[in-house]
C-alpha cells in the first residue's frame, strides 16, 4: 500500500533543504519562550499527542448547498478517499483516523475496509448517520423529518439506519456515533415543537440503547438549515437537555458553524464541559452561518479561545478529558488535501498557543479583578508564532516541514487524474 501515498524520499529530501533554517527559527523561538518560563519542547511534544479525525466527504470538493465543481482526480469512492486521507496524515501527522458518513461510504465489507486503512497507516474515529436526504428506492421519505418524522415508518427507518451505522462502525473500530438532523419546519405552526421533540428524543432513546458498552452518542446541533423556521435539535441548550436525558453515554458535539452570529461559543464550550457533556467537535470557520469554511481562516482569534477553554478544560477535568475532535469542511476552490492540511496547522496552531498561556498569572490577574492583565496573558500567547513548534512536531513525527510544498511537487492529483474515474456534476457532497 506505500506506493498508494506520497513517495517518502520525497518529503525527506525537501525536509533536508529545510532542516537548517527550522532549527534556527526553532531555537530561537525556545529562547524566547525560556524567558517566560516555558519549555519549547514541552509544548512540541503535546503538540505531537494531539490528533483530529479527517471526514471522509471532506475529501470531495463541493458542499451540502448548490453545485458541484469536482476537480480532475477528485476521489470517487471510499477507497480513494481513505487514499487522500493517508497523503494528509503522511504530511501533517496529526490526523491518523477518519470519519466515514453513511450510506455514502457505505461497504459491503468492512473488515476488509479497516485492513485497508491500516495498510495506509489510518484508523477510524466516530461515524455518521445520513437521515438528512432520501436514498434512492427507500420506503418512506425524510421530506417531513426522521428521528422526529410525525410518521412512525420514517422514525423507525431513521432509527434503523443509525443502529446499522453502530454495526459498521463496530466492525471498523470506531467507538461514537454522531447524530445530525436536519429535521425541523418551515412555517410557523407546521409541526408541534413540543411533541416533535419528544419523538426525537424517544427515537434517540432506542438508538442508545443499542449501543455497545464503551461507545458515545455524539448529539450534534445545529440552528438552522435546511430547516428555516424551526430546528428541532437547534442549539447547545437542546443537545445537553437531551444528552442528560439519554445518560452517560450521550455528550453533545460542537460544530463551529452551528451556532447564531456572534454567539460565544468558547463559553458554550465551558458549559458543555462543567456538566461533563463535552463529547466532540467538529472544526471549520464562518462568516455567515454554516459554511464549512477552512478552520481558522475567517476567525482565527475564536479558534485560540477555543482551544483555551480545552486547556482549561483538560487540566479540571477529573477523568481524563478525550472530545472526538474532527474537522468538517467542504467547498469549491482548493484542492480539499490542501485544505485539510492547512485546516489541521491552524487547528493545532491554535492548540498550541492556548498551551502557552500562562495559566497562573491569568488565575491571579482574575482573582484581582484585574481585566488588562488577564487579558494580557491571552493575547501574548495569541501572538507568539507557533509555527516551528508545529513544523518539529511534524518533522520528528516523519512529516513535512512544507507541506503544501511537498504535495504540489508530488504530483499527487495530477497522477490520480489518470487513475481515477471523473466525478461526476451535480449537488450534494458526496
Ligand atoms: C451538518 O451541517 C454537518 O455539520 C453534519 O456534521 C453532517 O454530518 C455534515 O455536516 C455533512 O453534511
Ligand atoms: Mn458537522
Amino acid at each position: 500500500m506505500r506506493d498508494a501515498m506520497l513517495s517518502t524520499d520525497l518529503i525527506q529530501s525537501h525536509n533536508a533543504a529545510r532542516l537548517d533554517a527550522l532549527r534556527d527559527e526553532y531555537d530561537s523561538l525556545g529562547r524566547s519562550l525560556a524567558r517566560s518560563g516555558v519549555r519549547i519542547d514541552g509544548i512540541r511534544d503535546a503538540v505531537a499527542r494531539f490528533s483530529m479525525a479527517l471526514p471522509s466527504w471532506g475529501c470531495g470538493t463541493g458542499g451540502t448547498r448548490f453545485a458541484k465543481f469536482p476537480i480532475p482526480g477528485e476521489p470517487t469512492c471510499i477507497e480513494e478517499r481513505l487514499e487522500d486521507c493517508a497523503v494528509v496524515q503522511q504530511l501533517c501527522r496529526a490526523t491518523p483516523r477518519v470519519s466515514l458518513h453513511f450510506p455514502w461510504d457505505s461497504s459491503s465489507d468492512y473488515a476488509g475496509l479497516r485492513e485497508v486503512a491500516a495498510g495506509l497507516g489510518l484508523g477510524f474515529d466516530a461515524v455518521n448517520s445520513n437521515t438528512f436526504q432520501d436514498q434512492p428506492g427507500q420506503p418512506v421519505s425524510y421530506r417531513y423529518g426522521s428521528l422526529s418524522a410525525a410518521d412512525p415508518a420514517a422514525r423507525d427507518l431513521a432509527v434503523r439506519h443509525n443502529i446499522d451505522c453502530i454495526e459498521a462502525g463496530r466492525r471498523l473500530g470506531s467507538r461514537a456515533l454522531t447524530v445530525w438532523v436536519g429535521d425541523g419546519t418551515n412555517f410557523p405552526g407546521q409541526q408541534d415543537l413540543g411533541a416533535s421533540l419528544d419523538r426525537y428524543l424517544e427515537s434517540m432513546s432506542r438508538i442508545y440503547a443499542a449501543l455497545p458498552e464503551d461507545w458515545r452518542l455524539l448529539i450534534e446541533h445545529k440552528l438552522y438549515e435546511p430547516a428555516f423556521y424551526s430546528t428541532v435539535v437547534s442549539d447547545w441548550g437542546t443537545s445537553i437537555l437531551a444528552a442528560k436525558e439519554l445518560g452517560p453515554k450521550a455528550k453533545c458535539l460542537v460544530d463551529l458553524g452551528h451556532h447564531a452570529p456572534s454567539v460565544n461559543i468558547e463559553q458554550i464550550v465551558a458549559r458543555l464541559h462543567r456538566f461533563g457533556k463535552l463529547g466532540g467537535f467538529h472544526f471549520n470557520d464562518s462568516k455567515y452561518g454554516d459554511d464549512d469554511l477552512d478552520s481558522g481562516s475567517i476567525n482565527p482569534h475564536q479558534l485560540f479561545l477555543v482551544f483555551n477553554e480545552l486547556v482549561t478544560a483538560a487540566e479540571t477535568a477529573p477523568d481524563g478529558f478525550d472530545p472526538a475532535y474532527m474537522i468538517d469542511q467542504s467547498h469549491n476552490v482548493t484542492d480539499p488535501i490542501e485544505s485539510l492540511l492547512s485546516s489541521a496547522e491552524a487547528i493545532l496552531g491554535a492548540y498550541a498557543k492556548a498551551l502557552l498561556v500562562d495559566r497562573e498569572a491569568l488565575r491571579a490577574a482574575q482573582a484581582r479583578n484585574d481585566a488588562m492583565m488577564a487579558f494580557q496573558c491571552l493575547r501574548a500567547a495569541y501572538r507568539r508564532d507557533v509555527t516551528p513548534i508545529l513544523a518539529m512536531a511534524r518533522l520528528e513525527a516523519g512529516g513535512a516541514i512544507d507541506m503544501l510544498g511537498v504535495y504540489r511537487e508530488s504530483g499527487w492529483r495530477r497522477r490520480k487524474a489518470q487513475e481515477r474515474r471523473p466525478v461526476a456534476l451535480g449537488a450534494g457532497i458526496v
